[in-house]
């Protein structure tokens, strides 16, 4: 069968298997961190590229090669890249895509330390960066300079659940001679494909949806052409971030469920984004999948699912989100997201606290902001749980 015309289930099980001498019906652990050559010459031919066998794990690896070609089917791209995590992902794209005086936009509302490293290490390396919410495109129109190279879009954004229009942002891309980059980390390719809508590269912290079982940390970069592969690829491999076999098996295993997973975390979050909106303990919701989200309409195009990632405000603020985090029991208190169980987590403090307090303001990321990363859990016992918690507070 031809995987290119197959549906999106298909793929997860299929795209990227590979065929050994034992027939094995999955993927294989290649836990080498070198190959052996058949002669002097094969060896030549490999470094030359006139071969095309495998030559140590840092370059490529069967087990690795089969993830990235499986994520690449998925996102509709030329090929991946797997990394060691997803900041290692975000890293080789910067390293890859600019140069000491080039000037790159992001949404104000990324995850971060993708923030950080362009204030704090790039900013070093003479990369100049600015901050808008690219929610609202004419933000993004007014800071494009002559040098600027990069749109590095990340949607919905970590954690305000702003939604950014990825195909005005390529149309804008398009005309300043930028590249297009976008964060598909929230959506994962069952709900957005940001290469169809134009973007140049997709990426992931893979540890979170794609993986999905809280189990490790990784990331991978799609490209839709050949020549931005190659670059971020010699990226990857000189900085030395791949990602290694044992973690690409596992997420290998982990994605073949990704949309039965999703399905469920959807519709999830729907219920209890249903039951946070009415709560009179909760002054606001942020979630794709309700009309008050500011941007629902945009979200009904470009996704074609709300997901399972909710941001939320109590009345009380800090103080009472704090004595909801202490009294959940289900919810496990922890970073990190889209994984089966049910995750809460207040990014001013934790996955923010990076963030200086007045880009975390321009930002919108407020210290009430409570995050929900809702879990494959029986809906009732999430929502159950959250009840008794709201009690306390
Ligand atoms: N992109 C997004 C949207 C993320 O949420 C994260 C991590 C990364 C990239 C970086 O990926 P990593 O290196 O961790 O694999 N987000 C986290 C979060 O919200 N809580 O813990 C990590």
């Amino acid at each position: 069968m031809n995987l290119k015309d197959a549906g999106f289930s298909t793929k997860l099980i299929h795209a990227g298997e590979i065929e050994d001498q034992f027939g094995s019906a999955t993927v294989p652990i290649y836990q080498t961190s070198t190959f052996r050559f058949k002669s002097a010459q094969h060896g030549a031919d490999c470094f030359s590229g006139a071969s095309d066998g495998y030559i140590y794990t840092r370059i490529a690896n069967p087990t690795i090669r089969a993830l990235e070609q499986n994520i690449a089917a998925l996102e509709n791209g030329f090929d991946g890249i797997a990394t060691s995590s997803g900041m290692a992902a975000i890293t080789s794209v910067y390293m890859a895509l600019l140069n000491a005086g080039d000037h790159i936009i992001s949404t104000a509302a990324v995850y971060g330390p993708a923030r950080g490293v362009l204030e704090q290490d790039f900013a070093r390396f003479h990369v100049e960066a600015s901050f808008v919410n690219t929610a609202n495109i004419d933000e993004i129109k007014k800071v494009i300079r002559p040098n600027s190279k990069v749109l590095y879009i990340e949607t919905p954004a970590n954690p305000t659940m702003e939604i950014t229009d990825i195909a005005a942002c390529a149309q804008i891309a398009r005309e300043h001679g930028l590249k297009l980059v976008v964060d598909n980390t929230f959506c994962t390719p069952y709900l957005q494909k940001p290469l169809d809508l134009g973007a140049d590269v997709v990426l992931h912290s893979i540890t979170k949806f794609i993986n999905g079982h809280a189990d490790i940390v990784g990331g991978i970069i799609v490209t839709k052409e050949a020549v931005l592969y190659k670059k971020i690829r010699h990226c990857m491999v000189y900085i030395g971030c791949n990602m290694d076999p044992h973690q690409a098996y596992l997420v290998l295993r982990g994605v073949k469920t990704l949309s039965v997973r999703v399905d469920r975390n959807q519709e999830n979050a729907i219920k209890v984004a249903a039951f946070l909106e009415t709560h009179p303990k909760v002054t606001w919701i942020k979630y794709p999948g309700l009309a008050s989200h500011p941007q629902y309409k945009l979200a009904k195009r470009q996704m074609s699912g709300p997901g399972s990632m909710i941001s939320f405000g109590l009345k009380g603020g800090l103080e009472a989100g704090k004595k909801l985090m202490d009294n959940v029991h289900l919810a496990v208190l922890a970073v990190s997201l889209g994984g089966v169980e049910t995750l809460i987590q207040h990014p001013a403090s934790m996955t923010h606290a990076g963030v200086s307090r007045e880009n975390k303001e321009e930002a919108g990321i407020t210290d009430d902001l409570i995050r929900f990363s809702v879990g494959i859990e029986n809906a009732e016992d999430i929502i159950n749980d959250l009840r008794l918690a709201f009690e306390k507070v």
